[in-house]
């Protein structure tokens, strides 16, 4: 079971709860914070969705839901079986690119890529929190697909090479029409994130351009006719950090975007930015952060053309409580919420739960690359304490807790007989950098970080050592995920009595 912590914590970190003034809605940006990039939405109704790629992780493709573009709740994974998410062997950042919700006829539609098996497929469900069903298949290479419904048809575009578009069937996936280059971007690196909306009576294609770094942004095109000629928006990109007025912000980054319009008529985009910690370094992943959408001369305008900040008041005809910190014990008597994910498809064999412990059999180590025991969840925020209370229950192997970047950047406490160490495995680097004995291979191992700049480690309160959180970021590490913070085994047999995530 997990259980919100409301008593000391709170006290000690005060949540404060308040509400934005009528008339402007205050937003905290980002608004799905941790690893959660290449945000698409949909709204039904008064219900937002929005999906997050999930690349090796399994289960994949976190969902949130919204009623208020403010407040996000996970409330599921879209491919939680293996037959939807064949992961093994895949590498990290492999598997899961960029998804894209779309709603029709009483159908929500799930489509992505899956880079290490299969290409681009979409799953449909009738209820967001699901069963998806099995993938269909899409011809249309590149990644980054995304469709549009329009009058009976489905249209679908991606990226193999420039945007391209054709029609597919949306129940068989099969392509109906050629496929049509529509636009190579306004000359940005790496054109890719297309979604093409219909308003009055023109086609906007939004993409991505620059790669998803300091250079990112977005730019639009429009046509009157879906198959182009498509014209550049004279003022593109629509949205970057990357200028002179916006170069000192901690929020760079921004980019792969998705439109959504609220009941009210107004317009909003969902899209990635990072935050930079300790310099020119992210370690927290590529983020879902928002901004209003005004149309001016039949083109959009992102929160009129000005940077991306972290709090931002801007005019809406609701209003929203700020969100919370989080901070929540795992107990191990219930099955693990769609919060916890794993490396690769598990073998479930090696979880288990018993007398409101989990029990992590160990396989190979975790800079293996295959399928190693491990269960984690993301750190979503900058300030954080995690802790777990563990017991090594054979006389080989070593468990424990793991600030995980991916395969060749993470830093563990390492239980084995007798000591706690405190490993750095960083690309061709394997190091210990400290250690303090335990007794009777039990301990409480726990990892803070205070404002995001580094991590410290302890075990049963002894300083284990400690580091900048830069040595984990994307641009050490490289890749397009964000640091989880997980517990895991290698050989042997451990337990754990409980997991805390506290946000600072
Ligand atoms: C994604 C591409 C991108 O598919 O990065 O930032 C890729 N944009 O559009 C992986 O997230």
């Amino acid at each position: 079971m997990k259980r919100l912590i409301t008593t000391a914590f709170i006290a000690c970190f005060s949540l404060a709860v308040s509400f934005a003034q009528s008339g402007n809605l205050e937003i905290h940006n980002p608004i799905i914070p941790g690893y959660h990039p290449d945000p698409s939405i949909c709204r039904v109704g008064n219900d937002y969705y929005i999906v997050n790629s999930s690349f090796q992780y399994f289960p994949g493709v976190p969902i949130y839901h919204s009623t208020d573009l403010v407040n996000w709740e996970l409330i599921g994974n879209v491919l939680d079986r293996e037959s939807q998410l064949p992961l093994m062997n895949a590498n990290s950042s492999g598997g899961i690119f960029a998804t894209t919700i779309r709603y029709n006829e009483g159908t929500y539609y799930m489509v992505t890529t899956n880079v290490t098996t299969g290409g681009n497929f979409f799953v449909t469900a009738k209820d967001p929190k699901g069963p998806w069903s099995e993938p269909v298949y899409l011809k249309q290479g590149g990644i980054d697909p995304s469709f549009l419904f329009e009058d009976g048809k489905c249209y679908m575009v991606s990226n193999p090479n420039g945007i391209v578009l054709c029609e597919i069937d949306p129940v068989t996936g099969k392509q109906l029409t050629e496929s049509k280059v529509l636009w190579y971007g306004t000359g940005g690196r790496y054109a890719e994130g297309p979604h093409i909306y219909k308003k009055d009576g023109w086609y906007y294609l939004l993409i991505s351009e620059g790669g998803t770094e300091m250079g990112h942004g977005l730019t639009v095109a429009r046509s009157r006719d879906i198959w182009g000629p498509y014209e550049s928006n004279p003022v593109n990109p629509i949205l970057t950090q990357f200028r002179q007025v916006s170069q000192g912000h901690q929020i760079q980054g921004t980019g792969h975007g998705d439109f959504v319009q609220a009941p009210d008529g107004s317009w909003w985009v969902v899209f990635l930015g990072f935050r930079r910690f300790g310099g020119d370094f992210h370690h927290l992943g590529r983020e879902t952060f928002i901004a209003p959408v005004t149309w001016v001369a039949g083109w959009p305008v992102i929160n009129d053309g000005a940077p991306i900040e972290a709090v931002m008041e801007v005019p809406a005809s609701w209003t929203a409580k700020t969100p919370e910190k989080k901070a929540w014990r795992q107990e191990f008597d219930s099955p693990l919420g769609p919060e916890w994910v794993y490396i690769q498809n598990p073998e479930m064999s090696r979880y288990k739960m018993d007398k409101g412990r989990l029990i992590l059999a160990g396989a190979k180590p975790l800079d293996d690359r295959d399928h190693p025991t491990f269960v984690g969840v993301r750190q979503e925020s900058p300030g954080i304490v995690a802790e777990t209370k563990i017991r090594l229950d054979s006389r080989s192997g070593k468990a424990g807790l793991v600030v995980y970047q991916d395969f060749t950047g993470f830093a563990a406490i390492e239980v084995s007989g007798g000591k706690a160490v405190l490993r750095l495995r960083l690309k061709s680097i394997d190091t210990i950098l400290g250690e303090v004995p335990v007794k009777g291979r039990e301990a409480v191992i726990r990892v803070e970080s205070k404002d995001g700049g580094r991590y410290e480690f302890f075990a049963d309160g002894k300083p284990l050592g400690s580091f900048e959180t830069s040595l984990l970021s994307s641009e050490v590490v490289g890749g397009f995920t964000g640091v989880m913070l997980g517990l895991f085994a290698e050989g042997g047999q451990a337990s754990f009595e409980y997991f805390d995530y506290q946000e600072k």
